[in-house]
């Protein structure tokens, strides 16, 4: 019998292209050359499966040049490079990574926070530089993160766990925004209070951003929005680029409208803004939130399983289609 055919369209670990190699005749790309629309079009011709990152794009015009393809596998949990209804239609199984990451990135979101409101990175390239010649009294002196109010936008999975870190470790006090409230156990374990987006943008001292990208969050986090919020305060985005309206962001740290912010996410990426690189009161990091080995390692298994799970199994274990369409 022959094998389903499936593209491996980014460098995986190694034993994950072996695994594949059981079930499929596996097409890889371990040097990770970027692949114009057209090129991933090309590589795609006959495959059957293809394992994505979010950098590549799955629209109506890719599925209509790939007639053979069945499933999309994306190795990240936020799927906006997905035309979701697209797929659908075409009868083409999208999954994603979910719960994988979920801890690992919560742990991140709050480590921006602390390296953002503690002035950790600007602090270091201070040092680096040789300015360390006295010690004033307000050297480097930033916000408090303990007893703080912790605004969250987006309260899935990773803003819950952002929510517990910040209750439960740092006692502070956490509210949300989100499309719909959260029970009240999922509330109480949280420790987090509904409000309005307006009294999250008000009263955060910290404000994380964990909403996923669609034509509805696009700019939620602009000019109007960023004058709502405290002199003092310190905005961090881990969610996608897009979400916040990065000119607009950077006027605001720019005239002090707000204290700081901390990046993992940016329009355009991996281009970013040259008014965000040109402040010192923006830590910025190169979309690396999920970015521990243990993590990636579960999610580039979780993204072959479902490979395996469905052109084998006929069963995808995440799939994202409603309905999820067979063959
Ligand atoms: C990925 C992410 O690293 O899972 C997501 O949604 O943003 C990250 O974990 C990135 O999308 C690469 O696939």
């Amino acid at each position: 019998m022959t094998q389903p055919k499936i593209l491996v369209a980014r460098a995986v670990f190694p034993d994950v292209l072996v695994q594949l190699a059981q079930h499929f005749e596996v097409t890889s790309n371990q040097a990770d050359e970027r692949w114009t629309p057209d090129q991933l079009i090309d590589k795609l011709q006959g495959q059957q499966g293809v394992l994505t990152t979010g950098s590549e794009r799955i629209d109506a015009a890719l599925l209509g040049a790939c007639p053979d393809l069945k499933i999309c596998a994306n190795m990240a949990v936020g799927y906006n490079n997905f035309d979701l209804p697209a797929m659908t239609a075409a009868g083409v199984i999208a999954t994603n990574t979910p719960d994988v990451l979920t801890e690992t990135t919560a742990d991140f979101g709050f480590a921006l926070l602390m390296a953002t409101a503690r002035r950790i990175t600007e602090a270091e390239h201070f040092l680096r530089a040789g300015l360390w010649s006295n010690w004033r009294y307000d050297m480097f002196a930033g916000a408090d993160i303990h007893g703080a109010t912790l605004g969250i936008l987006g309260m899935g999975r990773i803003g819950q766990g952002i929510a517990k870190r910040g209750a439960h470790g740092f006692g502070m006090k956490v509210i949300y925004h989100n499309r719909s409230q959260l029970d009240a156990a999922t509330e109480a374990q949280c420790k987090a209070c509904f409000v309005s987006k307006d009294e999250l943008l008000k009263s955060a001292d910290h404000l994380v951003l964990v909403l996923p990208y669609s034509a509805a969050s696009h700019h939620a986090i602009g000019a109007p929005e960023l004058a709502q919020m405290k002199p003092t305060a310190t905005l961090i985005n881990i969610a996608r680029g897009g979400i916040v309206d990065d000119v607009a962001l950077a006027a605001a740290l720019r005239n002090q409208v707000i204290a700081a912010a901390g990046l993992d996410v940016f329009e355009g990426e991996p281009r970013v803004h040259p008014d965000l690189l040109a402040l010192s009161n923006v830590v910025l990091t190169p979309h690396i939130a999920s970015a521990t080995l243990p993590t990636r390692r579960a999610m580039a298994n979780l993204a072959a399983n479902n490979l395996i799970g469905y052109l084998i199994n006929q069963q995808p274990l995440t799939p994202l289609n409603d309905p999820v369409p067979f063959v």
